[in-house]
C-alpha cells in the first residue's frame, strides 16, 4: 500500500519534471513573423501577441532593429535570417559576415538581450525559380557566418539554411518516401552543405507546404493534405502514411540517409495554410490543417521514419499585403492573424485542447472609419477598367480573384473594393479617392458577411502623414479664404 503510494508520487514528480522540461526547452510550435506589409503593427504589440499566445520560438526574415529591440528580455528563442540578396557579399568577404554578426547577433547576445539561437543563411536559395542564382554563394556564406559566430564566442548559435522542399524528391519509379533523394542538379552541393551542418552540429532546415501540393495538382487527394483525412493509407515498406506532411518529411529523412547523414537534426522552417486567394485557401481548411499540425507536433511522436519531437515554425503570424503574388494570390493570406492582429479562427497553440482561441493584439489604433467606393450616381464608366487596374496594381486586390472571399461582388462591387484598397493603402487621403471623378468617400461600411472592406491600421508614419495632410488642408483653406476676400 505504502509502496504503491510512493510509486504514484514518483510518477507524479516524474510527470512534473517532464512537463517543466518540455516547457522550458521551448517544446511546441514556433511561428514566422514576416514584415512585407504596407501597414504594420508596432513591434511591441506583436511581441505581446507572441507572449499572450504562448509562442516561445520565432523566425524572422531580416534583422530589424525595432523588432529585435522589442524582443529584448523576452526569452523567446529566435531564428534570425539573412536575406538572399546579402549572400554574395557574405560569401566573398568574411568581414561582411563578421560585421553582420557583430551588429545583429553579438550586440543582442547578453542576459536580458535577445535569445538568438539560429541564424538562417538565405531563404530557399536553391529554389528552382531562382535559376541557380544563389547556388555558389550559399555554402561560403554559411561558413563565413558560422565562423564569425564562433569568433565572437557564440558557438552555441547555429547557422543553417532554410531550403524549399523542392530540393528533394522521390523518383517516379519508386514514388514513396524511402525512394527520397536530392535533386540531381543540386545534389553534390546540398550534400556538401549537409556535411558542414553535421560537422557543426547544426540543423537542416526545410519548408514544407501541403497546400502547394493541392494547389499545383488538380488530382491530388484533398484529404491527404490534412492530418485527419480518411484516405487509404500509403504503404512504404513497414511505414504507413496518412498525410503528405509526414511523407514529405520522410522523403528528406531518406535523402539524408542516402547521403550518409542519417542523424542530422531537421527543423521545419515554414509550414502553414492560407485563408484567401484560392478555392482551397479558406478559414476552414487553414484551421483544420494548422490545428492538425500543432497536435501532431505536440504529440511528440514524430513521423514513421523519424520518431520523436518535430520542431516546426508556422507560416505565418500576420498577413502581409505587400508580398509578391507571383506564386499565387494566396501569398498575402498566410497569417493566423489578420493584418491588424485579429485572430482569423480559433487555434489551440499549446495543445491544452481548451479551444480558448487565439488572443488578439491589444489596443490597435485604426484610421477613421471611412471608405472609398464607386460613386453610385456616376454613369460615365469608360474609365472604370483603367481605374480598377491602376488601383489594384498599387494595392492588394487578391480577395477579388476566383475562389476568394470577394469573388461574388458585381462590377460595381469590384470597383469599390479596388478603390478602397488603394485609398486605405495610401492612408485615406481624399485625393486618392478621385479616380477621374468615379470615387466617393463614405462612412458607411461596404463590407458584407464574406467580403471585408478593411480600414487600415494607423501607424507612426501614416500618423505623421495625417498631421501633414491636416496642416495642408488648413493652409489650403486659408488660401481659398484669402482668394475669396
Ligand atoms: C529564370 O529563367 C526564366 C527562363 O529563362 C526567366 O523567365 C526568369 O525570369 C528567370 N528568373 C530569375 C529569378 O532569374
Ligand atoms: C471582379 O474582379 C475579379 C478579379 O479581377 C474577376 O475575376 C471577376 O470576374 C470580376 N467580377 C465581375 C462581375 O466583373
Ligand atoms: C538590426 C541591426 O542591428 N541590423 C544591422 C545588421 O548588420 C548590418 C551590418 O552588416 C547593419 O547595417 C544593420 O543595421
Amino acid at each position: 500500500m505504502g509502496e504503491a503510494r510512493l510509486s504514484c508520487y514518483h510518477l507524479l514528480v516524474l510527470f512534473l519534471v517532464m512537463w517543466m522540461s518540455m516547457r522550458s526547452s521551448g517544446f511546441g510550435v514556433g511561428v514566422n513573423w514576416g514584415t512585407m506589409a504596407t501597414h504594420q503593427l508596432p513591434p511591441e504589440k506583436v511581441v505581446r501577441m507572441l507572449k499572450d499566445n504562448g509562442f516561445r520560438k520565432l523566425k524572422l526574415f531580416e534583422a530589424d532593429e525595432r523588432i529585435l529591440g522589442a524582443l529584448m528580455g523576452t526569452h523567446i528563442e529566435v531564428m534570425l535570417a539573412i536575406p538572399n540578396y546579402m549572400l554574395q557579399e557574405m560569401s566573398e568577404d568574411p568581414s561582411v559576415a563578421t560585421s553582420w554578426v557583430q551588429a545583429n547577433v553579438s550586440s543582442y547576445s547578453y542576459t536580458g538581450g535577445v535569445n538568438i539561437k539560429y541564424v538562417a543563411v538565405g531563404n530557399e536559395p536553391f529554389l528552382q525559380t531562382y535559376n541557380g542564382t544563389f547556388l555558389k554563394y550559399t555554402l561560403p556564406a554559411l561558413k563565413n557566418i558560422q565562423q564569425a559566430l564562433n569568433n565572437e564566442g557564440l558557438e552555441s548559435v547555429k547557422a543553417t539554411v532554410p531550403f524549399n522542399a523542392d530540393i528533394y524528391y522521390s523518383p517516379d519509379s519508386n514514388p514513396v518516401p524511402s525512394g527520397g533523394d536530392f535533386r540531381a542538379e543540386v545534389r553534390d552541393l546540398t550534400i556538401e552543405i549537409i556535411q558542414y551542418l553535421h560537422s557543426n552540429d547544426a540543423p537542416f532546415t526545410v519548408n514544407i507546404y501541403p497546400f502547394l501540393s493541392l494547389y499545383g495538382n488538380a488530382y491530388f487527394p484533398m484529404d491527404y493534405a490534412f492530418f485527419d483525412g480518411s484516405n487509404k493509407p500509403i504503404k512504404d515498406g513497414n511505414n504507413v502514411y496518412t498525410n503528405v506532411f509526414d511523407a514529405n518529411f520522410d522523403t528528406l529523412v531518406w535523402a539524408l540517409d542516402r547521403a550518409g547523414f542519417p542523424d542530422v537534426k531537421i527543423i521545419v522552417g515554414e509550414v502553414g495554410w492560407p485563408t484567401d486567394g484560392d478555392k482551397n485557401a479558406n478559414v476552414k481548411n487553414a484551421k483544420r490543417f494548422n490545428q492538425g499540425l500543432i497536435h501532431h507536433v505536440l504529440s511528440g511522436k514524430g513521423t514513421p521514419a523519424r520518431k520523436g519531437k518535430i520542431e516546426a515554425y508556422l507560416f505565418s503570424l500576420i498577413d502581409e499585403d505587400a508580398k509578391s503574388i507571383l506564386p499565387g494570390c494566396f501569398e498575402r493570406h498566410w497569417g493566423i492573424f489578420e493584418y491588424d492582429g485579429k485572430p482569423k479562427y480559433e487555434l489551440d497553440v499549446s495543445g491544452s485542447r481548451e479551444n480558448k482561441g487565439l488572443v488578439a493584439a491589444e489596443g490597435v489604433k485604426y484610421m477613421v472609419r471611412r471608405w472609398c467606393v464607386l460613386n453610385p450616381n456616376t454613369d460615365d464608366l469608360e474609365q472604370l477598367p483603367d481605374s480598377i487596374n491602376y488601383a489594384c496594381s498599387m494595392s492588394d486586390c487578391t480577395a477579388l480573384g476566383y475562389g476568394s472571399s470577394c469573388n461574388h461582388l458585381n462590377v460595381a462591387g469590384n470597383a469599390s473594393y479596388a478603390f478602397n484598397m488603394y485609398y486605405q493603402v495610401n492612408n485615406q487621403q481624399s485625393w486618392d479617392c478621385d479616380f477621374s471623378g468615379l470615387g466617393i468617400e463614405t462612412e458607411e461600411d461596404p463590407s458584407d458577411d464574406e467580403c471585408r472592406f478593411p480600414v487600415m491600421i494607423a501607424h507612426g508614419s501614416s500618423l505623421a502623414l495625417h498631421g501633414l495632410d491636416f496642416l495642408a488642408s488648413i493652409v489650403g483653406g486659408w488660401m481659398v479664404f484669402l482668394l475669396m476676400v
